[in-house]
């Protein structure tokens, strides 16, 4: 334990204070009457970064020495948020880098709040990559972390436009990244397209083009400084940067243009996280940033190592869903054509190597790639992958699976053929990989699937979100739950004490109070600090439904206009998430989310009990401040196809509770704490399966229910589109119709489970009693206990710490 004492304090934070003092001045070249708020927040940075110096050296040098196997985990995004914070608090410097900014005469929290969120990612898959990250440094975990270093991150969102959501370019590399470190000796040439020429067993590829992957690293640091792993992202460049003779011609914009074609394939995260769009960028984005880690893990194996057959043993690869697919035939043809390796000892070998996370059952989420496009941007690797398929079909000649299909290949297929490991991310999420679409293949490899579910980093979503409830965890179980989050059961006793309970509650209310602050400022909106929060942050999608909880909310704004005096539970609906651009059903989700909000808002009738609020441009910055001051947890999936869910967890932790489906890790989350302390609804996933199988299901719901009939037909009537009634024509069509994702036949179970929560607000102690139970209840949830998993089950390797 590296807790800092209060006498060794200052001397840190005089410490502290002369390093920024040194990087104010050399390197950012200011003197501090001059340092603006960006020198101040660059300085600290830097400060805070040369602490974090020592144990990545560290880390390195022990992992060199040990010839430790290695995790590469390859990923498309890390949605990372902001780094200062959370590395000052790894390093125990919080207190300290709060004395030494102040005393520069800076506000520390201002200055926390200039650093831009680094969002390379759409939501929960690029979130739980950065909770890995995180979780492997606090573990000791030697690994990397690879991926894009993309220029923009996911898009702006406002509702500039009457409410509809509107996309702005988003720039944080407008400014300088303070954390990383640019490494032009780590650069490998990627190549496009082009020929095969076949000489045998091998073949030598000749691309057409080619862009240079250029390595960017940023240290991540792990809690209490003890281990520090990379993470590693690969820019784009153009190999000859600049076309000097059109230049001389004057044709300055023929001649910066190969540079800014190779830059395009870094230039943007892919906005979309509910199709796979048939963009060859996007597959040479993959391809990009997956062969360059490959070349860079073969390159560190054959600097310390001269026979590859014993690769697995040091190297282990995760693929974060299909995204970097595209390793497994790039190492065997690294293997084969560069290596001289027999082809299916190739296969053989980096199979042992590889790992496959799937994240999703959506079909239309699930990678395919047309041949035509895989043989012309990729035609050595269409060759491995047809060889692939034609071996695993004659190991299996009973069975029809295959990865090339109706001219389609399928990156699901292909990475679990070529995976030693597959894992599903909760108990219920895995059981489908199995029965569904891996059915077939799990027949042929049994135990193949594994589970391995979701976690959070407790550094990030509590210690640092949360640093109230921090305080009393540790007045009340003492130091030391960062790192083992199991002993938040160590609160249970505690619970049945009712001073304990009066300080729990305290503490939501002030993180409640600030929020609705923040509302205020931020948004004008003055929200009622003793109401129910009630929040629904996460990607928009139909499987999500976001739509389900706006109807419950128009019923219950009717059901409080028919019958004001009968002591409603006051609540503020909080609502946050972006929707992909191309998504129309989304989009119009959120437009009527906002125009709900707008005429419910502007009730005077109820504006005491009902208040709706939905903050534009939702992002790891802005959960970190609504989680802390939720009381209540939207969980309300369709079951059987949210794959997991990673807010619940935060959720839970931070003492709110879920109201929530049996989908993905709420099962879990539910037999943890216990049914009484979760609000279930709903149909489960076979009976969702089974309702489909009545085409009039949502009819049927509408006829009879007449809250669900009412709000629908208010919405159909232009009571939030000022009259309009062809507005929201698609959605009420859709939920009339086909509503594939059982809106309307869970509505009146929803309803229920809404006045169950209603009533238990009532009894505000025992809320707070069940809330607490979720904090205490919940600490396996840590992504430190994941990884535990992903390192036993999957990767085989052993902590170094
Ligand atoms: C698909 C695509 C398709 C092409 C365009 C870019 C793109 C980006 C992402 C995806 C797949 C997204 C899948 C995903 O985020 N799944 C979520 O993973 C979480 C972590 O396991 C899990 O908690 C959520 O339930 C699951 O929806």
């Amino acid at each position: 334990p590296t807790k800092i004492s209060k006498e060794t304090l200052p001397m840190d934070s005089t410490e502290l204070r002369q390093s920024i003092l040194k990087h104010l001045e050399f390197s950012m070249g200011k003197d501090l009457v001059h340092a603006s708020l960006y020198d101040m927040r660059m300085a600290l940075t830097l400060a805070v970064r040369d602490r974090v110096i020592e144990p990545w050296f560290r880390a390195t040098r022990a992992t060199y020495a040990a010839q430790s196997k290695r995790v590469y985990y390859l990923s498309m995004e890390f949605l990372i948020g902001r780094l200062l914070e959370d590395a000052i608090m790894n390093v125990g410097l919080t207190e300290a880098a709060h004395e030494a900014v102040a005393g520069l005469g800076f506000d520390f929290e201002t200055v926390l709040a200039d650093e831009p969120d680094a969002a390379l990612g759409n939501g929960g898959l690029g979130r739980l990559a950065a909770c890995f990250l995180d979780s492997m440094s606090t573990l000791g975990c030697p690994a990397y972390g690879y991926g894009i270093r993309y220029e923009h991150g996911l898009f702006r969102q406002s509702f500039a436009q009457d409410g509809r959501q509107v996309e702005t370019a988003e720039d944080w590399l407008r400014q300088a990244h303070g954390w990383e470190f640019e490494r032009p000796e780590a650069s490998f040439r990627i190549g496009f397209g082009g020929s095969v020429a076949e000489n045998g067993r091998t073949a030598i590829w000749t691309p057409e083009d080619a862009v240079l992957a250029k390595a960017y690293d940023t240290p991540i640091v792990g809690w209490q400084g003890k281990w520090a792993n990379t993470l590693r992202l690969w820019g784009a460049e153009a190999l000859t940067a600049f076309d000097l003779a059109a230049f001389n011609k004057g044709d300055f914009t023929a001649a910066a243009a190969p540079e800014a074609l190779a830059r395009t394939i870094s230039r943007v995260l892919y906005p979309d996280d509910t199709t796979e769009q048939g963009k060859e960028l996007r597959l040479k984005q993959e391809f990009f940033f997956t062969a360059a880690s490959i070349r860079d893990i073969l390159r560190r194996f054959n600097a310390e190592h001269s026979d590859l057959s014993g690769l697995p043993s040091r190297v282990a690869i995760q693929m974060n869903d299909t995204h970097p697919a595209i390793a497994g035939p790039e190492l065997v043809r690294a293997l084969v054509d560069e290596s001289g390796m027999e082809f299916d000892t190739a296969v053989e070998t980096a199979r042992a190597c590889l790992g496959y996370t799937n994240h999703t059952l959506m079909p239309e989420a699930l990678e395919r790639w047309p041949e035509e496009l895989m043989s012309r941007v990729l035609p050595r690797h269409m060759q491995i992958i047809e060889r692939i398929d034609e071996s695993h079909a004659k190991a299996h000649p009973k069975r029809n699976v295959s990865i090339v299909e109706n001219g389609e290949v399928k990156m699901g297929e292909l990475s679990f053929i070529m995976a030693n490991k597959v894992n599903g991310v909760s108990a219920l999420h895995t059981e489908l990989v199995k029965d569904t679409v891996f059915a077939e293949l799990n027949a042929l490899h049994p135990g193949r699937i594994v589970n391995e579910t979701n976690g959070v980093t407790p550094r990030r979503w509590i210690k640092g979100a949360n640093p109230r409830l921090s305080s009393l965890i540790t007045d009340t179980i003492g130091a030391g739950w960062e790192d083992r989050l199991e002993r938040l059961v160590e609160l249970e006793p505690a619970i049945a004490d009712k001073g304990f309970r009066n300080q729990f509650a305290e503490i939501k209310a002030r993180n409640k109070r600030d929020l609705a602050d923040w509302i205020e400022r931020d948004m004008g909106i003055a929200v009622n600090p003793a109401a129910m929060f009630d929040v629904q942050i996460k990607r928009f999608h139909e499987y999500k439904r976001q739509h389900l909880n706006i109807l419950e909310t128009i019923a219950l704004w009717q059901e409080i206009r028919a019958n004001p005096g009968a002591g409603w539970a006051p609540r503020v609906k909080i609502f946050g998430g972006k929707a992909a651009p191309g998504y129309v059903m989304a989009k119009e989700i959120i437009h009527l989310i906002n125009n709900v909000a707008r005429v419910i808002n502007a009730d005077t009738t109820t504006r005491d009990v009902l208040t709706v609020v939905y903050p534009p441009n939702y992002n790891v910055t802005m959960a970190e401040r609504l989680i802390p001051a939720s009381d209540l947890s939207e969980q309300i999936s369709t079951a059987g196809k949210e794959a997991s869910g990673t807010g619940n967890m935060k959720f839970s932790l931070n003492g709110a509770l879920t109201i929530g489906t049996l989908d993905g890790a709420n099962v879990e989350i539910r037999d943890l704490v216990g049914p009484e302390n979760f609000f279930l609804f709903g149909m489960t996933a076979s009976e969702v399966v089974e309702c489909r199988k009545t085409p009039d299901h949502a009819a049927r719901a509408i006829k009879a229910s007449n809250r669900l009939g009412a709000a629908i037909e208010m919405i159909e009537a232009g009571a939030f589109s000022n009259g309009d009634t062809e507005m929201y024509h698609g959605l009420t069509q859709n939920l009339r119709g086909h509503d594939y994702f059982t809106v309307c036949a869970d509505f009146d179970s929803y309803w229920d489970a809404q006045r169950r929560v209603d009533a238990a607000w009532g009894d505000q102690d025992n809320w707070t009693r069940m809330a607490a139970i979720n904090t205490a209840r919940t600490g396996w949830f840590s992504s430190d206990r994941t990884i535990q998993g992903y390192m036993a089950d999957v990767w085989k390797i052993t902590p170094m710490i």
